[in-house]
């Protein structure tokens, strides 16, 4: 792997280089749900990766608190056209959460206490790309913005970083999730403004 693109650590970036094909920067920090906020209670909360084959590996909260954990400072980039610079959170690195998980899987659905799933390359969530975040701004995340825990992956649509995160599963095959089965892009990259389905 080359550790410098031209263009990528070579240049100074400025702040509009930051800000994706589309969108505008906000300074505060927007809601945006499907639902109502669901109340999620860390007494009984759990965390479940299932792979391929079926096999689950559970945290509950405390094991999951003892988790290494991460401070990711990143841009956001959500599909109704608003970007947020240098956000800071505090969560566990999907490469933590899947360092004793034995997979083949090319795919993973992201779900929720609500319901709501959203799907990604499984590729997309490693190496450092993604995070269960329980921590944001140096507070706890509150319920608004996903409470106790949401899944992070910041280089795509904010669609994919679903709130009030129950676990991951590994699939074979792609399995579209509530905003994709709803004509969102399936993979949701903000740089090719990839927001719908060719068709929408
Ligand atoms: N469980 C769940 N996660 C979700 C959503 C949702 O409705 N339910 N909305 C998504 C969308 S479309 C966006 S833009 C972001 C918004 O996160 P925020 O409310 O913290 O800004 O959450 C995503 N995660
Ligand atoms: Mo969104």
């Amino acid at each position: 792997m080359s550790a410098l693109t031209p263009g990528f650590r070579g240049h100074r970036r400025t702040e509009s280089d930051r800000v994706p094909p589309g969108q505008y920067l906000v300074e505060d920090f927007p809601v945006l749900s499907a639902g109502p906020t669901p109340s999620v209670a860390t007494d009984g909360w759990t965390f479940t990766v299932v792979n391929e084959t079926g096999e689950r590996t559970v945290w509950d909260w405390t094991e999951f608190n003892r988790l290494p954990h991460e401070s990711p400072t990143v841009d956001i980039h959500c599909v109704t056209r608003w970007s947020k610079l240098d956000t800071s959170w505090r969560g566990v690195s999907v490469d933590t959460l899947l360092a004793d998980v034995e997979t083949a899987a090319d795919f993973a659905v992201i779900h929720s206490f609500d319901g709501y799933t959203t799907n990604v390359p499984l590729q997309d969530i490693l190496d450092g790309q993604a995070w269960v975040a329980t921590g944001y701004d140096g507070s706890p995340l509150t319920a608004e913005h996903g409470g106790p825990a949401r899944f992070l992956v910041p280089h795509l649509y904010f669609w994919k970083s679903a709130k009030w995160v129950s676990g991951i599963t590994l699939h074979d095959e792609d399995e579209p999730g509530f905003w994709e089965r709803a004509g969102y892009h399936d993979y949701g990259d903000p740089w090719l403004e990839q927001r719908y389905q060719s068709g929408w």
